[in-house]
This record gives C-alpha cells, sequence and structure tokens, in this order.
C-alpha cells in the first residue's frame, strides 16, 4: 500500500519561469524548430505540466536536491500532471506504429490495473522534416523523485508520420520509441534508481527513410499520480548538479527493456572516410547487425545476394558473413576522382531475399539503405608560374577543386601577355604553367632611302618611311622607284627582323643606272607588284642590321 501522497510531498520547486511570448530572445541556431527552447514553447505542443525553465532546483524527500541547467539560455521541462490520457490517444497523438503502443504496453502496463499503468502524463512534440540518412541529436534528463519500487518513466517518440512502419533508427535501432529514463532498474535504458537523476544524455534520431517524425518526448506516472518525475529537454547536454556538486551522467541500465522485436539490418557506421594516404582508398568498415533474422551461407563467405548502387567509381563494396546475425562491408580498389566534390550520402546496399533465411528481404527493415555515405578529401597541389623565360614567378599549394591566384604576367617589348598554358582554376593536380605571349603586328621600323649626292661623292636621304610589322618576324623593304637610278645591292639592308623596341631600320641605296629586271623572291607582295608594272629590274641583297650597325 502506498504509503505516501502527492498532495503531502512538499515540492520545493525553485523555477525561474519566463512569460510566454517573450520575443527579446536571440535565436538558437536551430531557430526552424527550436529545438533548445531558446524561443520558449515555440513550435511544441503540449500536454500536462510544461515549462520553460533557465534552471530547477528539485528536491527529494530523502533531502537530495538536484539542480538542472540547461545547455544555453533555457530548457523545457514536462511534469505529469491532470487526467490521463489513454494508450489509443497517445498512440494517435504521437502517430506511434501499432507494434510500437504494444511494445511500450510490454513493458508500461498502459491499460491494465496492475502497479505499472500509466496514470498521467506530460508530453510535447513537434513535427520535424528530415532527409533519408539525416541525423538529429538532442539531450534529455530525467528526475525521479520517487523511489523504488514505485516506477516512472519517460519515452521519446520519433514516428514516421506518413509511413509509421518505415521506422527510423532511434540510438541505433529501428523504432519509432525508446524508453529514456525510468526509475526502477531494468524498465529504462537508462534507470535512476530511487530519488536519482541520469544525468544529460544524447539521443540520436536518424531517418532510415525521408519523411516527417513527430518528435516527441513523454514523461508519465506509473500506479499512481505520487512523486511525479521531471523530464528536461535541451538540443544540447546541461549540467547537473546533486547536492551543489557536479553530477556526471549516468551509464546505460545493463539490463534494459528489450527493442521492439522488428526485423532489422544495422550499420554500426554509415558514413566510409577516405584513408589518410588520401588516395581513393577507403579502410572504414561496417559491421552490419542482424536482429530476428539470420544469414544464410557460410561464415566467412561473401554475400552474394546483395547489390550496391551509387558506389564511388573505382572502389568495390564488399560484404562478408561474419556470424549468423553479422556481417562486415568493406572496400578494395580506390576512389577516383576523391576530391571533397566526390562526397555522397546516397550509396545504397539492396539484400535480396536469398540473403536472409527467411527469404524476405522486404520484412527486414535496413535490408535495403540508401542512408549510407562516403567523405572523402581534396588533396593539396602545387601550381607554379613561370614567365617566358623560365623564370618562377610564384608557387601556390592548392586545396583540391581550388583556383590558383595567377601572378601579373611580367610586361615583354613586342609582344602582349596572352594566357597561361594550362587551367588554373578547378586544380585537380599539380601543375607548371608558363605565360604566353602572342606578338604585336603593329611594331615599328623605319625604311630609309638614299641617293648619290650632286657630287657624287656621298648619298643624301631622300625619303625616310615608317613601315610596322610583326615583331620578331623578318621584312622587307619596299623599293621606291626614282628616275635614272637603281638600288644598289651591295650597300642596301633590304631585309630585317623587326625589333621589339622599333629600332629597325632598313636602309635602301641608289646608284647611278637603268632598273634591269625584278627578284622580288615574291611577286604577289605589293611593292613587287608595284616593280613589275614599273619594269624595274634589281637584285636584291638581304642583309639584317640595325641602325647603329650601318656603315654608311
Ligand atoms: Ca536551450
Ligand atoms: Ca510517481
Ligand atoms: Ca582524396
Ligand atoms: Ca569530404
Amino acid at each position: 500500500m502506498r504509503k505516501k501522497m502527492a498532495t503531502l510531498f512538499l515540492l520545493l520547486c525553485l523555477t525561474v519561469q519566463l512569460a510566454a511570448g517573450s520575443t527579446s530572445v536571440a535565436l538558437a541556431e536551430d531557430t526552424d524548430y527550436n529545438l533548445g527552447f531558446e524561443n520558449m514553447a515555440e513550435n511544441w505542443t503540449q500536454y500536462g505540466t510544461v515549462t520553460v525553465e533557465t534552471q530547477m532546483v528539485v528536491p527529494t524527500e530523502i533531502g537530495t536536491v538536484w539542480t538542472i541547467n540547461p545547455h544555453g539560455e533555457r530548457m523545457a521541462v514536462l511534469t505529469p500532471s491532470g487526467a490521463n490520457v489513454s494508450p489509443a490517444t497517445l498512440q494517435a497523438t504521437m502517430g506511434l506504429a501499432d507494434s510500437s503502443i504494444a511494445y511500450i504496453n510490454s513493458i508500461f502496463s498502459i491499460s491494465g490495473s496492475s502497479g505499472k499503468d500509466i496514470t498521467n502524463m506530460a508530453y510535447i512534440y513537434q513535427d520535424i522534416q528530415l532527409s533519408a540518412g539525416q541525423e538529429l541529436k538532442m539531450s534529455w534528463n530525467y528526475v525521479a523523485t520517487d523511489y523504488v519500487p514505485w516506477n516512472d518513466a519517460s519515452l521519446l517518440c520519433a514516428a514516421n508520420i506518413a509511413e509509421p512502419a518505415k521506422l527510423p533508427i532511434i540510438n541505433g535501432y529501428y523504432s519509432d520509441v525508446s524508453v529514456l529514463g525510468a526509475t526502477v532498474p531494468g524498465t529504462g535504458n537508462y534507470s535512476t534508481g530511487s530519488y536519482g537523476s541520469t544525468g544529460w544524455q544524447t539521443v540520436t534520431v536518424k531517418a532510415a527513410f525521408a519523411g516527417t517524425y513527430r518528435l516527441g518526448y513523454v514523461v508519465f506516472n506509473l500506479g499512481d499520480i505520487a512523486y511525479p518525475p521531471y523530464l528536461f529537454v535541451e538540443d544540447m547536454a546541461g549540467t547537473t548538479l546533486k547536492d551543489g556538486e557536479n553530477f556526471e551522467p549516468i551509464d546505460p541500465d545493463d539490463n534494459p527493456p528489450p527493442m521492439q522485436p522488428v526485423q532489422s539490418l544495422n550499420y554500426d557506421v554509415t558514413l566510409f572516410n577516405e584513408a589518410a594516404a588520401n588516395d581513393g582508398s577507403v579502410t572504414d568498415k561496417a559491421v552490419l547487425t542482424l536482429t530476428n533474422e539470420t544469414f544464410t551461407g557460410a561464415v566467412g563467405s561473401v554475400i552474394s545476394a546483395v547489390t550496391f548502387e551509387n558506389t564511388p567509381a573505382g572502389l568495390t563494396p564488399v560484404i562478408k558473413k561474419t556470424g549468423d546475425n553479422t556481417a562486415e562491408l568493406s572496400f578494395t580498389g580506390k576512389a577516383s576522382p576523391n576530391g571533397d566534390s566526390s562526397d555522397i550520402s546516397n550509396f545504397r546496399v539492396i539484400f535480396g531475399n536469398s540473403a536472409f533465411t527467411g527469404g524476405d528481404a522486404a520484412k527486414v527493415l535496413g535490408s535495403d539503405t540508401a542512408i549510407l555515405g562516403f567523405d572523402f578529401d581534396n588533396a593539396v597541389f602545387t601550381v607554379a608560374f613561370y614567365d617566358a623565360d623560365g623564370n618562377l614567378l610564384s608557387t601556390q599549394q592548392i586545396e583540391e577543386g581550388g583556383d590558383a591566384v595567377p601572378p601579373t604576367a611580367p610586361e615583354v617589348p613586342g609582344y602582349t601577355f596572352d594566357s597561361w598554358s594550362a587551367p588554373y582554376e578547378d586544380i585537380t593536380g599539380s601543375a607548371v604553367l608558363n605565360a604566353v605571349y602572342t606578338a604585336n603586328t603593329d611594331t615599328p621600323y623605319i625604311v630609309e632611302y638614299y641617293v648619290p649626292n650632286e657630287a657624287g661623292d656621298g648619298y643624301v636621304l631622300k625619303d625616310t618611311v615608317k613601315m610596322t610589322g610583326t615583331t620578331d618576324s623578318e621584312v622587307t623593304a619596299p623599293i621606291k622607284a626614282y628616275d635614272g637610278l637603281a638600288p644598289d645591292e651591295t650597300k642596301s639592308v633590304l631585309k630585317g627582323t623587326v625589333a621589339a623596341d622599333g629600332s629597325l631600320v632598313l636602309a635602301v641605296y641608289y646608284k647611278e643606272g637603268e632598273v634591269e629586271a625584278v627578284d622580288t623572291g615574291d611577286t604577289n607582295s605589293p611593292w613587287g607588284l608595284t616593280m613589275l608594272l614599273s619594269a624595274l629590274a634589281m637584285t636584291l641583297v638581304v642583309i639584317s642590321a640595325k641602325r647603329k650597325a650601318l656603315q654608311l
């Protein structure tokens, strides 16, 4: 017979209660969902006694005082009150699968009249969108004011609303409900014993399938409504003090209640990292654990009734049976490419019916999963820039896929910088880049025309023609026609290479005489054509020289 009543227990809960609707709150990072309650109870639907607190002090009957602090400014505090909620209503409210409410009933009677009956409760919930493989972490702390054998307990619910049978993975197990803290050992995944606290614990909800999940926390009295428990909820772990001293989170219960009896296949690793060699190899392995089913075939053999999708090119996945309920997934080969941009999150493993003794893969949650991923790392490459003469201008260490910053290409007289000899953006390997220039086509040179002076003992400059040509290309002086004069091949400088600095000077010297023939070497050139039309004859001597080299 219960000797105490809740109404006799002076609950000295020293709380700082904040006014709902306060808007002077800096929104937390999870502002979309307010998972940390920094925005009070916004987004959360609630039942029973639910408050948002900055700190809560919970005394117990034996004098132990628990002080619970949030991670941020605020946390939610749930404690049962009011009228009980029927199992059907709880199931409907949280969107739980039939198997889940039966599972809860198997641990805490929810429909009978035994001392395990849920008598009253508090809960909060809101709907969260999760993509396949997306993980949600939250923190909670269960505090018992009751004592063994009078049990109280708490639950996390995460029902896949549209498709309840497609269960999420809570703390590594396929289920849409998980017992959090309980008072009596053996009834919770974390059990406090009399007047205890679990400390802040973290729960992970991973969506095995994309969908809308109803994230709910429930705390309830069992058997009676005396000495109600507390469930604290935060986005991240706060701190717990026991009689003013720091209190570390307790270890999981050694003998927790069984998990939901679903057939499932779990991977202990779902993200495979590129090996430290950064060469595309993957040494991470996953242990696959089969629950309520067994693998066919011999231990040590490769399971062949399995297919893979979205495997990174170059890698070969292998699954070996290591026991009737276990297998190992590993990878051979090297992924290529293997930079960050090759990361994937939809590697899919599909087991066939013949992989399982029961012969029905569809019954095994996780037998077809696309929540596996690969994390590759960028390599760092050396990119070196050189000028046209082979002098190093810049060396840069560039992360794979990054862009090098080209130096200013030095000016080269007579030339214009055109480009670098190889791409310097989206770097996929070490590279040597040379500056590439184009010769200017408008580099000046001069042609001077000298005719004999009147005394016949020297020359006078008759004409100067400014020309342009392509730097470092050979040009030929056009021949002007002067009456009674012919080019003097022995003195003339008729061809030369266009100097980048504009210093090339060609000189055409004339002597007395008639033009006898034309030999331009190119009868289609304009001046050659002019000469043909003029019926002038000449023999051209090619001499390359600059003005300073001329001997007049
Ligand atoms: Ca918070
Ligand atoms: Ca109680
Ligand atoms: Ca890599
Ligand atoms: Ca990566």
